[in-house]
């Protein structure tokens, strides 16, 4: 019988890119909602090296991101007896299940992907890699390959999820009922941090053009609250909440302030702030923000202490991870004809 039968929970998948340190909008937009929700789902959590290399990468580096971020997951409060914890490309089915979506998934639906617009633009367009343009065509592999029915993800994943569901549907549909059809779970607060030094822009962990641009959840305290106190605001005063584009910079703040406060409602803030200072708004955010990272940081050195542990966790969950992903890529094979292996 699978763990799902037995536990009668609706299943959840996520994962998170080694391509550089994990960010405090990764741990706002995804992570905190992985570890509230962990024990309402049977849950699956991946460090998706695969998509990390589909943009120029240092092949040492990845190892250890790899090894970095699956100890933060645990870090933030996954607990790995509960959920499964793993390494994406421990798991073949997920490339395959890639390849056979690939070829029900029509070019023009790539094209329209505005993730990969931007992480182009970044790049000279002759080293622009095939797998940058699959990239949601491999996501969309890795959450149907478990049936997940609930996606938890940060704003900026909307469109892949949204395709994934698109991809499904027409696999279904040319294939018969194969697929759950997945549900992104998107916070309505910070589900898109920006960026501290250009709040234009989303936090992200591999932009690297400003130091203080984003904070990681590895920083020190001091460049913790350093970053946050030189965070980009305007000229005007008023610490209010607001969809201007000239004050995004206090709105990311707020919103940043209104997730880890817990306080309860958007006028409370507003009136906790009246008639201080942005000075006073910075410093309060990065008073929570260090009272966050704290027991985060501690919990991972612990875990970077421990010979063997996490080595014993991703193990456990490639089994567990691999069992589902298989059962389905079987399925899935049977049904575009592909001949069974005897
Ligand atoms: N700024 C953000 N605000 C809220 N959520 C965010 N996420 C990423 N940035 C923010 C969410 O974190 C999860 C993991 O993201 P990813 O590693 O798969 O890739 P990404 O979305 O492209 O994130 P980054 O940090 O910007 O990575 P790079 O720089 O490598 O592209 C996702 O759930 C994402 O929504």
């Amino acid at each position: 019988m699978t763990k799902e039968k037995m536990s009668g929970k609706q299943r959840v998948l996520s994962g998170v890119q080694p391509s550089g340190s994990l960010t405090i909008g990764n741990y706002l937009g995804a992570l905190r909602q992985w570890v509230e929700e962990q024990y309402r789902y049977e849950s699956y959590f991946c460090v998706v090296d695969m998509h990390a290399i589909t943009v120029p990468h240092d092949p040492a580096q990845l190892a250890e991101k790899t090894r970095e971020v699956a100890a933060l997951y645990i870090a933030c409060g996954i607990d790995p007896d509960e959920a499964t914890i793993f390494v994406q490309s421990h798991i073949p089915a997920h490339a395959e299940l890639a390849w056979i979506l690939n070829c029900v998934t029509p070019v023009g639906w790539l094209n329209r992907m505005t993730q990969f617009k931007e992480k182009a633009a970044r790049q000279q367009q002759e080293s622009v890699s095939t797998g940058l343009f699959d990239y949601p065509v491999l996501m969309a592999a890795d959450i149907l390959l478990y049936q997940a029915h609930r996606v938890p993800v940060g704003d900026d994943q909307r469109q892949h999820l949204e395709l994934t569901r698109d991809i499904a549907q027409r696999f279904n549909h040319l294939y018969g009922q194969t697929f759950v059809i997945p549900e992104a779970m998107i916070r309505g607060t910070a589900a898109r941090v920006m960026g501290l030094d250009d709040p234009t822009k989303k936090m992200s962990k591999s932009e690297t053009d400003s130091q203080y641009h984003a904070v990681y959840l590895l920083d020190s305290p001091d460049l913790a609250r350093k970053k946050i106190m030189r965070a980009k605001t305007d000229s005007g005063k008023d610490i209010r909440f607001s969809d201007d584009p000239e004050r995004a910079g206090v709105n990311n703040l707020l919103q940043i302030f209104e997730v880890l406060s817990g306080m309860e409602s958007r006028e409370a803030i507003e009136a906790h702030f009246e008639g201080k200072g942005y000075g006073h708004l910075k410093s309060e955010v990065a008073d929570l923000v260090l009272e966050t990272l704290a027991p985060i940081q501690e919990r991972y050195r612990k875990i970077q202490n421990e010979p063997g542990y996490l080595d014993s966790i991703l193990a456990r969950g490639a089994e567990r991870a691999g069992a589902i992903a298989e059962k389905t890529l079987r399925e899935v094979q049977k049904r575009v004809g592909f001949l069974p292996r005897q």
